[in-house]
């Protein structure tokens, strides 16, 4: 599936502008991978942000992790980038005067923590230091305008990364919308929030980008195929011109999502 789709092409096709790399929290070269699956770290659990755990690298993708919290069942996986500023060196927390945690949800008595933390780290394989990556500065405002595009993280499938539009912006919060999604899978976030990325840099980074949904991509191809029989069969104008002035619209515009332009973070 993924592969299919080129933003060259798409962006040619729609007219639209990918927004600048300046508007993001994200390294202009995406930060290398240097994890192993199976590597431990310190991380905070997203549940309970105030925690430090014992995460475990279960799969990655490109400069992406799939971690999980010692302790934890399966079903509570989340990813992080790995200049993260969530993710830190086991030992990290206590050299600052904390204490790890149990993740929310401990599956044991709360009272064999400690036991549990020692056989977890027991002969595990400790992530390196060189494993850890600054997070990329912040940039000073936001600076996103409405309809630029940009590549999001699908919360709803988080291990997704996307074709997306910048639907509204309001303070320090867009409107992510999802190209051809029909509106089910977008969100408020943060200007500088570490899911969206330039456009390109899925590519650069070695992530898969899913190509833009079926309504998006169903006009998008129509178009392709359209053009090509016009040019081959000499198809009168009259009809090209009317598809191509509604797909020149496609996919979903910023005018038809600002509608919920006022739902809150
Ligand atoms: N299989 C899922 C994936 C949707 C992904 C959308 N990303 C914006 C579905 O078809 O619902």
């Amino acid at each position: 599936v993924s592969g299919s789709f080129s933003w060259d092409e798409y962006l040619k096709k729609t007219k639209e502008t990918p927004a600048p790399q300046s508007c993001f929290k994200q390294a202009p070269v995406p930060p290398a991978n240097k994890y192993k699956i199976g590597m431990k770290l310190e991380a905070s659990d997203p549940r309970n942000l105030t925690s430090t755990c014992i995460a475990t690298v279960v799969g990655m993708q490109g400069p992406r992790l799939r971690l999980r919290l010692d302790g934890s069942d399966n079903t509570n996986d989340f990813w992080r980038l790995v200049d993260s500023g969530d993710l830190h060196p086991i030992g990290y927390c206590e050299k600052n005067g904390g204490l790890l945690q149990p993740p929310l949800g401990f599956r044991m008595n709360p009272s064999t923590w400690p036991s549990y933390l020692q056989k977890t780290l027991q002969g595990a394989e400790i992530a390196p230091d060189s494993c850890f990556t600054k997070p990329p500065p912040t940039p000073p405002t936001n600076t996103f305008k409405q309809g630029l595009k940009l590549e999001a993280v699908d919360h709803k499938n988080p291990q997704l990364i996307c074709p997306a539009t910048v639907g509204d912006v309001n303070n320090d919060q867009i409107y992510v919308t999802f190209d051809g999604w029909r509106g089910a899978f977008d969100y408020w976030c943060r200007y500088d929030s570490r899911d969206i990325f330039p456009v390109g840099w899925g590519s650069l980074s070695g992530h898969p980008l899913q190509p833009p949904g079926h309504r998006g991509m169903a006009q998008y191809k129509a178009n392709r195929i359209m053009k090509s029989a016009s040019l081959s069969s000499g198809l009168q104008s009259s009809s090209s011109s009317s598809t191509s002035s509604a797909t020149s619209q496609q996919p979903v515009t910023p005018s038809s999502v600002s509608p919920r332009g006022s739902t809150g973070a």
